[in-house]
């Protein structure tokens, strides 16, 4: 039996299989394809009908490479819902979760229930776009007309299945489970006129789906393919997919998003939690993601879409090494950063209006790029020593942005921590070691972070006794009243 994972970014799609060769995890991507929102009339939404046929071309091609019988599991970045009426349409065009709608969404639903009472019910972090928000914003025919919510990689198990279920770790990201009663709370659901009917039964990581009905798709020749539950949040996949086997580690899931945390057999709700705006995500296995998102490699593919598309991102990292030491702070955490029309102008922005020398050229702009994020890293390491009380030896990062030995060496440079990098592909590794496990190929998580660490190679970063960790103190003096802002 073959085991393919279909690993959906904000920045790209891919199809995978994966399986256990000779003790050895092996995968092969087979279909990749971009993602990206567009924007028409001011809201920018995915195109979620083409996600779902590359999902099914990829499928096609692995029957072509003669794979007769599969599992499949799905995992898409969070937060972003498909409303699906009686007939099992689709009632809206998908809403991307950097629209401007729910810009001040947080404030006007938090003028009747404190965010206290929020973060208490569900340990989630305030993201302006989070599916609370985005609801609390749906227009009210939709919601009228609306059967079922889906999560996204919950739409397309069932626009591959026919089957509907609400898988936990994506549902967590809605910020509309409460931690404690493990349900969909119901003052949020009340706030938003919505019915806990309205969501699919909860399936968990492991459990089965069902069998992509091929009759769907008479225009293709598809193998028998059993869908599997995995995290099917992609940031759950990556962080099954750390290949780490001590104690006291950490991970950065390095993507368009960077999301550094520890794995934690419980939720961690605390004032100081609520303050630094850390999330208790539900993982594989009951675990909990306690972690917060940091903007991430996201302002550097903007910056590469507004002024250099002639670089890759392996070139932009050359250049950033070969600029000049970076002599810019800036908080990229800033909402500022986080859908302007031209990230390289809202830098060139920030640092005139900080007055700060204005980085100029492709090397420069990366350079600064690399070094705030790797210091941000570092300081949102520090703080989740202190909110957990545990001691962080080493960071693993995984993901796209994993590949980027630069900013590796800046953050085990300014961390002092260990940095472990790799495998870039964790998220669909994570998604295919479920399936394993789901198989009865592997026995639990551990046994499949162990089979990752022997199977692909991890790259090492010592701190430097001459370390540029001064660059943090810097940092914090620079970076305005930072200690009353969100970074
Ligand atoms: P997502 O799943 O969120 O779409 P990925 O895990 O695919 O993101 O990571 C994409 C990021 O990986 C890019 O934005 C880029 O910064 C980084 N990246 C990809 N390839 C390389 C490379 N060769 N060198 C350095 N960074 C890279
Ligand atoms: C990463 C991710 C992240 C969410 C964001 C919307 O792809 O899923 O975990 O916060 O996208």
């Amino acid at each position: 039996m073959t085991h393919i994972a279909v690993d959906i970014g904000a920045s790209s799609g891919r199809l995978v299989i994966g399986d256990i060769k000779n003790g050895k995890l092996t995968i092969e991507e087979i279909h990749r394809f971009a993602n990206g929102f567009t924007e028409r009339n001011g809201t920018y939404y995915w195109d979620i009908d083409h996600l779902l046929t590359e999902i099914v071309k990829g499928l096609a091609y692995a029957k072509t490479l003669g794979v007769k019988r599969c599992t499949l599991g799905i995992d898409t970045w969070a937060t972003d819902y498909v409303l699906v009426d009686q007939e099992g349409k689709r009632v809206q065009e998908v809403i991307a979760y950097r629209d401007k709608r729910t810009e001040r969404t947080i404030e006007k639903i938090t003028k009747h229930i404190s965010k206290k009472d929020i973060y208490e019910k569900t340990g989630i972090q305030f993201l302006s776009f989070n599916t609370l928000y985005q609801l609390y914003e749906e227009k009210k025919e939709n919601l009228e007309k609306t059967k079922m919510i889906m999560t996204v990689p919950d739409y397309l198990g069932y626009k591959l299945t026919g089957c509907a279920v609400t898988e936990v770790t994506s549902a967590s990201c809605t910020q509309l489970l409460n931690v404690k009663e493990k349900d969909f709370d119901q003052d949020l659901l009340q706030l938003l006129s919505i019915e806990r009917e309205q969501f699919p039964p909860f399936s968990y990581p492991g459990d089965m789906l069902g069998y992509v009905r091929n009759e769907y798709f008479p225009d293709y020749d598809l193998p028998e393919t059993k869908v599997i539950i995995v995290g099917s949040h992609d940031t759950a996949s990556a962080v099954a997919g750390v290949p780490a086997a001590e104690k006291n580690w950490a991970y950065l899931s390095s993507g368009t998003w960077s999301l550094i945390g520890i794995e934690s057999d419980a939720p961690i709700i605390t004032e100081k939690s609520l303050f630094y705006n850390y999330t208790n995500e539900w993982g594989v296995f009951g675990t909990y993601r306690f972690l917060k998102n940091i903007m991430g490699m996201w302002i550097i593919q903007e910056v590469r879409r507004h002024l250099t598309k002639d670089y890759n991102f392996a070139q932009m990292v050359d250049e950033a090494r070969k600029a000049p030491p970076c002599k810019q702070f800036i908080n990229f955490n800033d909402q500022r950063f986080f859908n302007p029309d031209n990230m390289v102008e809202e830098i060139q922005k920030y640092c005139r209006e900080t007055l700060q020398p204005v980085p100029q050229s492709t090397g420069e702009i990366a350079r600064c790029v690399f070094t705030n994020l790797a210091i941000l890293y570092s300081l949102s390491i520090d703080e989740i020593e202190s909110i957990s009380g545990r001691t962080i030896d080493s960071l693993y990062i995984v993901g796209g942005g994993s590949q980027n030995d630069f900013i590796n060496e800046m953050t085990a440079a300014v961390s002092r921590k260990t940095v472990f990098a790799g495998p870039s592909e964790a998220t669909a590794v994570g998604n295919i070691l479920i399936q394993l496990i789901a198989e009865k190929k592997l026995a639990n998580l551990q046994e499949g972070r162990n089979l990752v660490l022997n199977s692909f190679s991890i790259k090492r970063f010592d701190p430097r006794e001459s370390g540029n960790d001064a660059l943090k103190e810097q940092f914090k003096q620079a970076v305005f009243s930072w200690i009353c802002t969100e970074y």
